[in-house]
């Protein structure tokens, strides 16, 4: 049997993304996608990487890509501005979960970000960062739209593909995975003290766990009939 799992925004959340890990025992026929957003604010960028780097000889894996990782990739690369921009956003935790300095992060780690994707999709759903144009080919998806944009500044109508959408990025403050119907909204607010969300896209099933170690198991509720408010 084979499974598409998608796991929500991490954010350096490395016990809770463990808890799940052990959990849901990925192998080598299911695909698991990160949804973006691995490192910052969180405690532990540095264990969260480690995991994931794991999971590339593990499972199918798909890492995509973030803003959280597109500042860390220009803090990193860029002007010092950069640095200060990524700094100011929760990069500061994510050095300090290398020992206080940026210069300790390790090769594998940088080649493991500069590997991640902008979207994926299956024959049913895709998966990207943050949000998207409906009428816009995946490939076509303007940055600020795919990485930055909230959904709370704008749900948009089910994508021309026909295909349902899973995205990170709003944070779901409640913990609970939002179902519209055509998007699925993943980012269950881990390093705000809710829940890190891996989701079974098509059983439908939902794992969570916290930074204490605890662990839920639900499905996916069914979509509002009218349309509903991201939160
Ligand atoms: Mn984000």
């Amino acid at each position: 049997m084979s499974r598409t799992i998608a796991f929500g925004d991490i954010h350096g959340c490395a016990t809770a993304l463990d808890r799940l890990l052990v959990e849901i025992q990925p192998g080598q026929k299911d695909t698991v996608i990160g949804i973006g957003d691995y490192v910052d604010r969180g405690m532990e960028s540095a264990r969260t990487i480690d995991l994931l780097i794991d999971l590339v000889s593990k499972t199918k894996f798909v890492p995509l890509i973030g803003n959280h990782e597109l500042m860390m990739y220009h803090g990193l690369y860029g002007e010092k501005s950069d640095l200060d921009y990524w700094y100011q956003h929760g990069g500061n935790a994510t050095v300090a979960s290398y020992g206080g300095r940026a210069e300790n992060i390790p090769q594998h780690h940088l080649q493991f970000l500069s590997h991640c994707v902008r979207f994926f999709e299956t024959d049913t759903h895709f998966f990207l960062h943050a949000n998207y144009e409906s009428n816009l080919m995946l490939a076509e998806q303007p940055d600020e739209v795919i990485f930055w944009k909230h959904l709370k500044s704008g749900v948009p109508a089910p994508h021309v593909n026909g295909k349902i959408a899973v995205v990170g990025h709003t944070p779901q403050h409640e913990g609970d995975v939002l179902n519209l119907g055509h998007i699925l909204a993943i980012d269950t607010y881990c390093y705000g003290d809710q829940w890190l969300s891996a989701v079974d896209v098509e059983a439908g099933m939902i794992w969570q766990a916290n930074n204490r170690g605890d662990l839920r198991v639900s499905k996916v509720e069914d979509a509002p009939e009218s349309p509903a408010e991201a939160e």
